[in-house]
């Protein structure tokens, strides 16, 4: 479907999840259509249990500290591309302008044409999660989820928000689009959390 598939180099097969195959093209994979967006009307939300709601407009992103990060992309569906190279702003910068409520346990994403996906705290706050705007040195394209796109390596690919506009923080979990439909509520790729029970 995807062009060829491949076996990992033994160097790096430690580096494959259970269940997937490697591919060295960029697959895209969207419910729906596609948004078109200009800089210039892009808006990033962030609300719900935060002690003051706040906007982020593109050049607000922008003056943000900005980050390089090299990762693996695990789609549910079975493929992986190791060493995807993205550009953007640290959830954990962005996450310095904000001040959670004690009681905000977790994040539903919100993305331009209506797609969701939901994350506990625990795996929005980490390092390595992304806000990009930039792949393999290029701006990302409107297919892979330009402007912008959240990027959560370590959990299926279904997590990474394409055309992201917000996140709501709750106090507990509500469950995003794939998982109303019976992906998983957390989605490890290790762990082959694909579906749930
Ligand atoms: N807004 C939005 N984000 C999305 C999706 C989508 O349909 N809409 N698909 C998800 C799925 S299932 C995958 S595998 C990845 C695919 O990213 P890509 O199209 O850049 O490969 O985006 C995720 N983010
Ligand atoms: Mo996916």
């Amino acid at each position: 479907m995807f062009g060829h598939f491949f076996k990992p180099k033994t160097h790096d097969a430690h580096r494959v999840p259970p269940g997937q195959v490697l591919t060295e093209k960029f697959p895209v994979l969207t419910y729906g259509p596609t948004p078109a967006l200009r800089l210039e009307e892009v808006r990033l939300e962030v609300k719900g249990q935060v002690e003051e709601a706040k906007t982020f407009s593109w050049a607000d992103l922008m003056a943000l500290p900005q980050s390089d990060l090299t990762a693996d992309f695990h789609c549910v569906t079975r493929w992986s591309k190791l060493d995807v190279e993205w550009r953007g702003i640290r959830v954990l910068d962005l996450m310095q302008q904000i001040r959670l409520k004690p009681q905000a346990k977790a994040v539903l994403v919100h993305c331009y044409g209506g797609y969701t996906t939901n994350l506990s705290l625990d795996d929005f706050l980490l390092e390595h999660n992304l806000l990009a705007h930039t792949l393999f040195g290029q701006p990302l394209p409107r297919e892979h989820g330009g402007p912008l796109r959240l990027v959560v390596p370590h959990l299926y690919a279904w997590k990474s928000a394409k055309w992201v506009r917000g996140f709501q923080f709750l106090d507990r979990e509500e469950l995003g689009f794939w998982e109303t439909n019976g992906y998983h509520r957390r989605g490890d790729p290790w762990k082959e959390e694909r579906f749930s029970d």
